[in-house]
Formats: C-alpha cells, sequence, structure tokens
C-alpha cells in the first residue's frame, strides 16, 4: 500500500490475545487481514493481488511468462520462511546447526532465480519493486535481526540474496512496513518462545521479561 502511495489505518493486535472482532472475521485467526468497504480480504498474497489489480502503479509484470515466474517464487516464500525462521527459532544449539545444513539448498534456488533475472537489482524484476520483494522482504528482515545475534552469517556464500537484502531493507516501503518499535518486538517474541538466540540479547530490560 505504501508503493502505491494508498491511504489507509493500521490496527495491530495481540497474538496471544487476539481480540473477538479479530476472530469474528478472520477465517483462520491469522494476520493480515484487509478490511475494504466493510469486507475482509485474507492471505498476503491474494491481499497483494487485489491491491495490485485495483490500485496503480502496477507491480506485477505485465508480460504473462514473467507474471507467472513472479507467482511462482511468491509460492516458494513459506519454504523460505520456514528454513530462516528454523535457524532463528530453534531451541538449542544443535537444533540451530541442523536448521543451518538445511538453509543452504533452498537459499541458492533464490540465489539462482536471481542470477538468471534478465535485469540486475535492486529488486527481485529490476529496478521496480515488485510483489516477489513485498513477499519476501518481512523473513530477510526478521533474519537479518537474527543474524545480528547468532552471526552465522548463512547468506555470505548467496551475494545476489545478500545484496537483494540489504537493497529491500534500506527501503523506505519495507524500513515502515513495521512499527517503530518492530525490533524490541520481535526480540521479546524470541525470548517468550525460549529460543537459542535469545540467549544472545544483550539488552537486559527485554532480558528480564
Ligand atoms: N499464509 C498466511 C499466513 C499468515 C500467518 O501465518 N500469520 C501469522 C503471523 S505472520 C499469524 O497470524 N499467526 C497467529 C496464529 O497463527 O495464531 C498469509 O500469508 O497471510
Amino acid at each position: 500500500m505504501r508503493a502505491k502511495k494508498v491511504q489507509f489505518d493500521v490496527t495491530y493486535i495481540n497474538l496471544l490475545d487476539k481480540p473477538k472482532w479479530f476472530l469474528d472475521i478472520s477465517p483462520h485467526g491469522k494476520v493480515p487481514l484487509l478490511m475494504v468497504e466493510n469486507r475482509v480480504l485474507f492471505e498476503s498474497n491474494a491481499i497483494a493481488e487485489y491491491l495490485d489489480e485495483v490500485v496503480p502503479p502496477q507491480l506485477h509484470p505485465v508480460d504473462p511468462i514473467k507474471k507467472a515466474h513472479n507467482r511462482a517464487w511468491t509460492d516458494f516464500v513459506p519454504e523460505f520462511a520456514k528454513v530462516l525462521g528454523a535457524i532463528g527459532y530453534s531451541k538449542s544449539l544443535d537444533e540451530m546447526n541442523e536448521a543451518l545444513l538445511n538453509a543452504p539448498k533452498v537459499l541458492a534456488k533464490i540465489e539462482e532465480a536471481l542470477i538468471n533475472q534478465d535485469e540486475d537489482g535492486p529488486f527481485f524484476n529490476g529496478k521496480k519493486l515488485c510483489l516477489v520483494d513485498a513477499a519476501y522482504a518481512p523473513f530477510l528482515q526478521r533474519y537479518r535481526l537474527i543474524d545480528k545475534m547468532l552471526n552465522n552469517n548463512v547468506l555470505k556464500n548467496f551475494p545476489h540474496i545478500n545484496s537483494w537484502t540489504d537493497n529491500l531493507l534500506s527501503d523506505e516501503r519495507v524500513i515502515l512496513a513495521v512499527p517503530d518499535n518492530f525490533e524490541e518486538e520481535f526480540l521479546a517474541s524470541l525470548i517468550r518462545r525460549k529460543t537459542y538466540a535469545s540467549s544472545f540479547i544483550k539488552d537486559s530490560n527485554l532480558a528480564a521479561e
């Protein structure tokens, strides 16, 4: 919505204590939802595609082959998020090491997709931010915070993903997609989940929570 300069309001909810109004309208009890004139849309990709159809500028490629290709890589996000998430959310050093062994196979696929693109960055399709960027950015953003603590630097062997991440994370549309206290909230969630990563959190106020 920021990429399209749409006016909107955001309501954040506590996922550990979901309000009734939210449960009443969210089919899976999950965020995000988009409320458009009293109708509720759910699922990130469905929401992103809806917005792309109704609000210019179109972020999806016009060329049907490119569009299908983009859609296919967006469909790969859950697998990508799972391997990166497994590193950050592991509960022990052994679990994390296993996650580190699993990640490169999946990361190599995105690295290759970036290498094979017709245009160089900064974004997935080249100069213009697209829905693939929007889909991967949140997971790369969280992974960077994890890596700041664990210093595994898994992305060092994937230079295209690494610079794609740099480009996304320095873009206002990505930066402003999370609230100001995002890092603090994210670290607190790592502590609540009793993750191995949380033992590296230096902020004593957070660690004491
Ligand atoms: N496939 C869904 C996944 C949504 C999802 O997993 N949302 C998480 C937060 S990122 C959530 O609401 N979790 C709360 C819960 O499952 O109770 C989408 O892309 O919108």
